[in-house]
């Protein structure tokens, strides 16, 4: 008997009463519950787990998997805030290994890509305290002026939090004005792991969880659209991500805003937490087939190349992935400064469709709101 369009039930064999529930849960397209995400997470074996993501994927997406031609920009390295797990927060500290751009320095690295293919500027760094929403906005009507087929992603809701509480604006206030200057979309930054408990511990100085999902609604109910992303593998406990991904959950029943959510893989090297071992890459496949099991008001799940390195990206693809982000340009310094796998994380093009072809995939170009992008050869 062949079952063209469910999954095979031999992973079944041998399985508990309720991870047999929740097969049956996700083979009838219906939502798991939190206590059952954290049943995945305890008792899921990875085969098992990325079986049930790939059957979830390939009825969103077939085998499609998303890149996007984009480039960074990082405006400074300086933050008020100290990130336990963030190499950069030290810097602040010693001002003089520290950089900010000037709008013209930001105006000639988006030059730099003058009739070149790209589709995507992504803005974002640290918390400067003299960086404020009026020159954001005058680079970002700049960028628009000089290119504006460009679709501008910019700013964590940490960073906007801090400019619009500087300009005594509101949430409201300050999105509007962002979005009317061009600010298309938000990126993800910035949600490390809501739950307070864990969030004292690794960032308690910054926007808390509320805070950062009211600034994801606001900018949903402007009709701009946003990325969601989650710091896992340091303190937190499988309750606390799966809290997390609940809030987006429901965040996301409410406005439909989110576009891809983005699990990052904590990274030890030159920060404050490097005592704490990193996670196997074992773990990191089950928390991505996961995501892809209990998100399942999220269109697209994206694995971030840079930090993974390729082999670990190419390999999330069995395991729920659809997305491995842009190919990007060789000026993201806060992964490298961190450990990541990619000291230069640059790929061409060429480079990441192969890498999707040889994981039995298909690569597809789309732009920022996941339109594909077609074009003549
Ligand atoms: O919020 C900082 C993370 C994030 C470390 O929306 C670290 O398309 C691991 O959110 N180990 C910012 N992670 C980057 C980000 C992002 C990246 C790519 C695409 C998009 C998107 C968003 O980087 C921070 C923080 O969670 N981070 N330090 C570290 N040591
Ligand atoms: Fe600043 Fe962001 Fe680093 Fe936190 S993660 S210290 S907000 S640059």
């Amino acid at each position: 008997m062949s079952h063209a369009h469910t999954p095979a039930v031999f992973f079944l064999e041998g399985l508990s009463d309720s991870l047999k529930a929740i097969a049956e849960k996700v083979r009838n397209g219906e939502r798991i519950t939190p206590e059952e995400g954290i049943v995945l997470f305890e008792q899921g074996s990875l085969g098992f787990l990325g079986s049930l993501a790939n059957v979830i994927r390939e009825s969103k997406h077939g085998h499609a998997t998303y890149y996007n031609r984009n480039f960074h920009i990082e405006p400074t390295n300086v933050c008020v805030f100290s990130c336990k797990f963030c190499s950069y927060s030290r810097l602040y500290a010693h001002r003089e290994e520290g950089w900010e751009l000037s709008i013209d320095d930001m105006l000639n690295i988006v030059k730099k890509y003058d009739g070149q293919p790209v589709t995507e500027v992504h803005i974002v760094g640290g918390v400067h305290p003299k960086m404020d929403i009026h020159f954001f906005a005058e680079l970002i009507r700049r960028i628009r002026a000089h290119r504006p087929d460009l679709h501008i992603k910019g700013f964590t809701a940490v960073e906007l939090e801090y400019m619009f509480r500087k300009a005594k604006m509101t949430v409201e206030e300050g999105m509007s004005y962002l979005n009317q200057a061009g600010l298309a979309s938000l990126p993800g930054g910035g949600a490390e792991i809501f739950a307070p408990e864990i969030r004292e511990q690794i960032c308690a100085d910054k926007v808390d969880g509320d805070g950062w999902l009211n600034i994801h609604r606001t900018a949903h109910q402007l009709g701009m659209h946003s990325n969601a992303t989650m710091l896992y593998g340091h303190l937190e406990h499988y309750t606390h991500r799966i809290d997390h991904m609940n809030r987006l959950r429901q965040l996301q029943d409410e406005t439909g805003g989110f576009n891809c959510f983005i699990p990052l893989k904590f990274r030890n090297q030159d920060n404050e937490m490097s005592h704490i071992a990193e996670t196997s890459v074992i773990e990191d496949m089950k928390m991505y087939a996961v995501a892809r099991i209990f998100m399942d008001n999220f269109p697209h799940l994206k694995a971030y190349w840079p930090m993974l390195g390729r082999q670990n990206a190419q390999l999330t693809l069995s395991f729920g992935v659809n997305d491995l982000d842009g190919t990007i340009d060789d000026s993201t310094k806060i992964y490298s400064m961190a450990g990541s796998e990619e000291q230069n994380p640059a790929m061409s093009t060429e480079e990441l469709t192969r890498l999707i072809r040889q994981a039995g995939r298909t690569p597809v170009e789309r732009d920022t709101l996941y339109n594909v992008v077609e074009r003549s050869a």
